[in-house]
């Protein structure tokens, strides 16, 4: 994707190529994974945590992260171990997410789903390294960011991971399977099991520069809209794309008898109320954006709003 975004400053326009950030990001982020696995032995754990962890994906969670260390001043290289733990407890949802207990995949990322290839309990304990994984690099791995901003980033990532979050969202979508659903259930399932985590990309990014509470509560109502937005865009394209563009199983909620934003609201006003909540989300940055101090440091954030209701997998 090639998209240039022109963003217009106060003195002058500034062109931002979102396709040139994207790139850039993911091979930052691609490295920085490589690099964090942790321990050689035991070596068979090594490899089903790699398997996942490295299988692609589009690595959107690590990018928001370092965009929203961007836009709130901070040095990008600073939140990385953070950015690589948000993937790791992502990739570690995935893994469990797929086991026959719970959705029971077989294809994720393109490839056979972990437990297909390293059997469940390999699965499940690769899953549980990655967790306890993330930790790690946020209060032992974060060189030089001071230790009660790490500490408010572990809180962050504690909430969104347990039972505020996803622990929490894939409950409730594992009770509702056959049920009718209501929106408000189903938007409490999708804040939980995909909007926490992305709430806390963007809150621990901008924490580590040390962001204020005006731009975190911006961040707050951002991520709230672009949450809610993935997760509709997610049920649409469960209907709408095959299974080799997805790189997952195309079809499932209907299989699993879910209980989606399609099904309740039908295809056109589902993503019509995706793009309501990217613009909402979009204008909660404005003041620090596109007409305020931060020139083109909202950029990043805002062509990556666009982009979760713009992709296709
Ligand atoms: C975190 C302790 C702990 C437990 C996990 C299994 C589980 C509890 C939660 C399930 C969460 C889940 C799988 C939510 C779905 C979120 C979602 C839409 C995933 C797809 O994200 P993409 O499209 O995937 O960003 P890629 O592969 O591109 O990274």
């Amino acid at each position: 994707m090639a998209a240039v975004a022109t963003t217009t400053g106060r003195d002058r326009d500034f062109a931002f190529d979102f396709g040139a950030y994207l790139d850039a990001a993911r091979q930052r982020v691609e490295a920085a994974l490589d690099a964090a696995l942790g321990p050689e032995r035991p070596e068979s754990l090594r490899e089903a945590m790699r398997y996942s962890l490295l299988a692609g994906g589009k690595r959107l969670r690590p990018i928001l992260c370092l965009a929203a260390c961007e836009l709130a001043g901070g040095e990008v290289e600073l939140a990385m171990p953070t950015a690589v733990a948000l993937e790791m407890i992502h990739t570690m949802s995935l893994i469990h997410d797929d086991l026959p207990a719970m959705d029971n995949d077989d294809l994720r990322r393109g490839r056979p789903t972990n437990h297909k290839v390293y059997g469940e309990a390999n699965a499940i304990l690769a899953g549980d390294a990655l967790l306890t994984r993330a930790f790690e690099m946020v209060s032992l791995r974060s060189p030089g960011v001071p230790a009660e901003r790490l500490l408010a980033v572990v809180g962050e990532l504690s909430l969104a991971s347990g039972a505020p979050g996803l622990v929490g969202g894939q409950v409730v979508d594992l009770e509702c399977e056959g049920e009718d659903v209501d929106l408000d259930t189903l938007e409490y399932i999708h804040l939980h099991k995909t909007g926490a985590l992305l709430r806390a990309c963007v809150l621990s990014g901008a924490l580590i520069a040390g962001a204020p509470e005006a731009l975190l509560e911006a961040l707050r109502i951002y991520a709230r809209g672009i949450g809610l937005a993935f997760q509709i865009i997610d049920d649409i394209l469960d209907v709408t794309a095959s299974s080799e563009v997805l790189g997952k199983t195309a079809g499932k909620d209907l299989t699993a008898d879910k209980t989606t934003y399609p099904k309740l609201l039908g295809l056109e006003e589902s993503r019509q109320r995706a793009d309501a909540l990217v613009t909402e989300a979009k204008a909660a940055l404005a003041p620090f954006g596109e007409e305020g101090q931060g020139g083109l440091k909202a950029a990043p954030l805002l062509a990556l709003a666009d982009y979760i209701t713009s992709r296709d997998r």
